[in-house]
């Protein structure tokens, strides 16, 4: 997994808004809705003011990156949570998240980030809550996924749920990756999805495609009019991408984010309904 970078999330808190109007525009969806529909929930079955997220700085590994617990904090509370982040870091942190009454916590390591809701006592992980919105996002961009060929590129963590996704919303899925092994790996795993060899001429021959992949896509390759959902870091697409693409959705951390709110906030709702 593409470990973020401080250059990547320097910026976040500041431009909320800027990719609210963004996303208003090319899927006329708030990042709030987008998160909802992600998870399959109504907009306003839960008050998320009545949550607190804490957010724990976590120091192994690579460590702490610069600013990144700020912005998931600011991202949560742009969607309405009440949000923190801890003082102290690890398990410290966590310990002091639950004495200041957090009711969900999110921690990322180097290979994990997870969003642990204490009350449901279940986690929403990021690459998960990744797939699903990046999935809501191109369904927001143009109508329903149904019958239609879709593009996963990259067959890794993000890359795989997001074949299997879209397989359940009824859309015709090929997945291809520079690793032609993993794409053949998740065909055995769904016979559904069609693993294509040939990355640019997969591009090439596709109008949605979800970028789950690190790699640099050719704007040659790029179709006319392409939809292109792209949570895959480092984003790489030149004005050109942007030009002859109809729209091209990324932001590095915010729509996965506040889908992973969401969806933990959600498994209160429904662990009450049971
Ligand atoms: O607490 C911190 O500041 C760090 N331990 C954060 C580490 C962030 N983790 C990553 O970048 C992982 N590779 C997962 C991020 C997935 C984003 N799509």
């Amino acid at each position: 997994m593409t470990r973020l970078t401080n250059n990547d999330v320097k910026d976040i808190s500041d431009n909320l808004g800027e990719l609210e109007k963004f996303l208003l525009e090319k899927t006329g969806r708030t990042i709030k809705k987008l998160a909802c529909e992600a998870v399959g929930m109504w907009e306003y079955a839960i008050d998320v003011k009545e949550y607190t997220v804490a957010v724990v700085p976590v120091t192994t590994g690579e460590g702490v990156i610069s600013r990144f617990s700020e912005s998931v904090r600011d991202i949560c509370k742009w969607i309405g949570f009440e949000a923190f982040v801890t003082d102290s870091a690890d398990i410290s942190g966590f310990r002091e998240a639950t004495e200041r009454m957090a009711d969900i916590i999110f921690m990322a390591d180097d290979e994990e980030f997870v969003a642990y809701n204490l009350k449901a006592r279940k986690c929403a992980n990021n690459s998960m809550s990744t797939a699903k919105a990046y999935i809501a996002a191109l369904a927001a961009s143009t109508d329903l996924l149904v019958r239609k060929d879709v593009l996963v590129v990259g067959a890794g963590r993000v890359g795989s749920r997001m074949a299997k996704l879209l397989i359940a919303k009824g859309a015709n899925v090929s997945i291809t990756d520079i690793d032609h092994e993993k794409s053949l790996q998740v065909q055995r795993d769904n016979p559904r999805v069609k693993a294509i060899e040939d990355v640019g001429e997969a591009i090439r021959s596709h109008k949605y495609v979800l970028n789950a992949s690190p790699g640099h896509i050719d704007t040659c390759n790029i179709m006319e009019g392409a939809h292109i959902s792209s949570p895959g870091v480092p984003h790489t697409f030149d004005d050109e991408a942007y030009e002859k693409a109809e729209v091209i959705i990324h932001d590095p951390l915010v729509i996965g984010v506040a889908a992973m709110a969401m969806e933990s906030a959600y498994f209160s709702y429904l662990g009450c309904r049971k």
